[in-house]
């Protein structure tokens, strides 16, 4: 199967109902579906070829799902890029995936009138999108996500969290990351429901955008359910009462804050795990008992395994491996390295305990300190660079840099805006002596001082 024929229970099954509400406007599936046929002829006449890659840098808007419905039926690879990524960040991406051409905001393509759904050979195996992920050396990698990866996680989710053509479905996560692109969008297709997009979830409207829309499932990031909890008693029961399903993921749920929400808005949020290379591993169930601090066991045909105390995950979900990457992807014996540490309870339900690598998850999104700290020695007046997450209320983690140098911080900062994504930028410089290493030149973040 390839995923056309999963997104035809809505595009050509459902095609008089309503599909998507975006900006007033309300699209019917059979409008996406020639919407979709329009802009593929467009890029058919740019040239673009099944296998070509196209970035799109754009933030969440009708055009991005038309995009990525033109690419599937092209057989052209979808990469998309972080929005809030700057130029040093976008050229990396550029540079590898070498795409045929970029899209953003200002190249939207001119559709054309030919409405019918062009013809292309695609099977399970066709790769549908590259998304990058940062990799442990600072530079990010691009993960090849078959439409096999895209349908195991599409027909897991909608069986298992019972998403069906009843819902209505608020969606306000960026559609550049999993999270919205294979979650969202992907159940939301394969189930036929109403969705509503949101450019982007900004906790002063939120509210408004629930009460109007009644919306019965929900997705989200834990910063999104941090800044919920600031809702009105009596707005949140409203909300609640409508409401089937809220289900997190992306970061650690804190346990607390699970337990202010229920109290809240009466619901006990689902919490999942995920990553790139892996769409979803783990969800907490439906029926059964949604355990706080866990993910949950793993999902239909997937394996996982605790070895040295860091998970293995195998199964129809894992991707194919990374683009332009040579080296093993997978262990010999089959199984995809996650770098999270977990532990697995004799139910079967999998606690992640952190990762092995120094990743900091800010509000959702991932941050590889290497990355900044390779941008600050390369300024004058730093002489040595440490990056940590420390913990935040609202993100999670931001990120602190400790410095060694005279450079001024007013100066790194506006280089660090300019130059990064603004999730990246350093909340904090911290003046040091000198960073402390092993004896083998290692920097021990957890000596700096907090
Ligand atoms: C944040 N900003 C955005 C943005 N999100 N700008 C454009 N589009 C977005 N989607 C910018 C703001 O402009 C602002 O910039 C800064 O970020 C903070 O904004 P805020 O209003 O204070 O946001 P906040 O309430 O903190 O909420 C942020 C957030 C965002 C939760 C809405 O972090 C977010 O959308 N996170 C989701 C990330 C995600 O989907 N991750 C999934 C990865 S996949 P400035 O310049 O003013 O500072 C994965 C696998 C898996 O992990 O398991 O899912
Ligand atoms: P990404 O590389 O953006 O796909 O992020 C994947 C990482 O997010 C995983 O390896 C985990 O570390 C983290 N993650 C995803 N879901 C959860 C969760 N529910 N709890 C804790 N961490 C999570």
């Amino acid at each position: 199967m390839h995923l056309l024929q999963l997104f035809d229970l809505s595009l050509i099954a459902r095609a008089n109902e309503p599909a998507l509400e975006w900006q007033g406007t309300t699209y019917t599936f059979g409008e996406l579906e020639t919407r979709s046929n329009r802009v593929a002829h467009a890029l058919r006449a740019r040239g673009f070829v099944k296998g070509d890659r196209l970035c799109v840098y754009l933030a969440n808007r009708v055009e991005l799902i038309d995009l990525f419905l033109a690419c599937v039926k092209l057989g052209v690879i979808f990469v998309p890029i972080n929005i809030l990524y700057r130029d040093r960040e976008r050229k990396h991406i550029l540079d590898d995936a070498q795409p045929r051409a970029l899209i953003d905001a200002q190249s939207l393509p001119e559709p054309h009138n030919d409405a019918t759904r062009p013809v292309t050979a695609l099977d399970g195996e066709t790769p549908a999108a590259i998304i990058y992920t940062s990799g442990t050396t600072g530079a990010s990698k691009g993960a090849i996500l078959m439409h096999n990866n895209f349908l195991a996680n599409a027909v897991n989710l909608t069986t298992c969290w019972q998403i069906t053509d009843r819902d209505r479905f608020l969606l306000a996560l960026p559609l550049f990351h999993i999270h919205a692109l294979g979650n969202g969008v992907h159940t939301w297709l394969a189930s036929g429901c109403r969705m509503r997009l949101l450019e982007r979830f900004d906790h002063r409207t939120a509210i408004d955008e629930f009460l109007d829309f009644q919306p019965t499932l929900f997705f989200g990031v834990p910063t999104v359910y941090v800044r919920l909890l600031e809702t009105p008693r009596e707005i949140a029961q409203t909300i609640g009462a409508r409401m089937r399903l809220f289900v997190s993921g992306s970061a650690p749920l804190p346990a607390h804050g699970l337990e202010q929400f229920r109290t809240l808005f009466g619901h006990t949020i689902l919490e999942r795990y995920g990553m790139t290379e892996t769409f979803m591993n783990c969800s907490n169930p439906y029926a059964g008992e949604r355990r706080a601090g866990t993910v949950g066991p793993p999902l239909p045909g997937i394996s996982v395994r605790v070895e040295d105390g860091e998970l293995y995950v195998k199964g129809p979900n894992v991707c194919a491996g990374y683009w332009r990457r040579e080296g093993a992807f997978l262990t010999a014996d089959g199984w995809f390295r996650t770098g999270d540490l977990a532990s697995i309870s004799d139910d079967g339900y999998v606690t992640l305990h952190g990762r092995r690598s120094d990743l900091i998850i800010s509000g959702g999104f991932n941050i590889y300190p290497r990355e900044i700290e390779e941008l600050l020695l390369e300024q004058r007046g730093v002489a040595e660079a440490a990056v940590i997450g420390v913990p935040d209320e609202v993100r999670g983690e931001v990120p602190v840099a400790y410095i060694v140098g005279d450079a001024a911080d007013e100066d790194l900062s506006r280089i660090c805006r300019e130059q990064l994504a603004s999730f990246k930028v350093p909340r904090r410089f911290v003046r040091v002596d000198s960073i402390p290493r092993t004896a083998l030149g290692k920097i021990q973040k957890h000596l700096l001082p907090r």
